[in-house]
């Protein structure tokens, strides 16, 4: 019977986060350094880590892993981290618990420098309905990549992080005076246009 080669990547042991950082607006940033040790599936709820974001816009999600743990330096590794991972986000944008497929929200990914990800993380419209304004619970999750999950017999480990992003109106503004809309009851309809100066 021949013998099944299994990729040397398989015997990596599993990267971890070490840092989550996402610049927001109104001076918030979620800047989470916790880094995990354990091998297989892990789950943080770092729900307080909270960062606003105006919708109608597109922000960078950085993902930094340690990649200090590893068993194997082949010549297929020599580019870091970035082969046996895929990040994803969620955002339960009309607050009713659970994720659906447009609260995926990463639009593009990145790697960087071998051993960090940037995420484009699009956020929609408020329309009252799909979404909400104010804080939706936030899920980070990191599992291995689609090649790994092909070649590789120890494929179920996983990290998964519950972050807090709130979406706020964007304000447009022209000169010194913005105007900032108002769904009120998430009825489309029933805009007012308020006028702000800035101080
Ligand atoms: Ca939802």
């Amino acid at each position: 019977m021949a013998a099944v080669r299994i990729d040397p990547l398989c015997f990596v042991n599993p990267d971890r986060i070490m840092l989550v950082q996402m610049a927001g607006e109104q001076n918030t940033e979620i800047r989470d350094e916790t880094s995990t040790n354990i091998a297989i599936n892990d789950y943080n709820n770092r729900r307080h880590l909270s960062v606003t974001l105006y919708e109608s816009s597109v922000y960078m999600l950085r993902v930094q892993l340690d990649c200090t743990d590893r068993q194997y330096r082949g010549d297929s590794l020599e580019n870091g981290c970035n082969l046996a991972h895929y990040i994803e986000l969620w955002i339960d944008l009309n607050d009713d618990g659970t994720f659906n497929e447009t609260e995926s929200r990463v639009y593009q990914r990145w790697a960087r420098g071998g051993n960090a990800y940037d995420l484009e993380i699009g956020i929609p419209v408020i329309d009252g309905t799909n979404t909400k304004f104010g804080p939706h619970r936030t899920l980070l999750r990191m599992i291995p990549s689609y090649d790994y999950q092909r070649q590789c017999p120890n494929n179920d480990y996983s990290e998964t992080r519950d972050y807090t992003i709130n979406i706020i109106h964007k304000a447009a503004c022209k000169g010194k005076i913005c105007l900032l809309i108002n769904y009120a009851n998430g009825i489309h309809n029933s805009i007012s246009m308020i006028s702000v100066r800035i101080l």
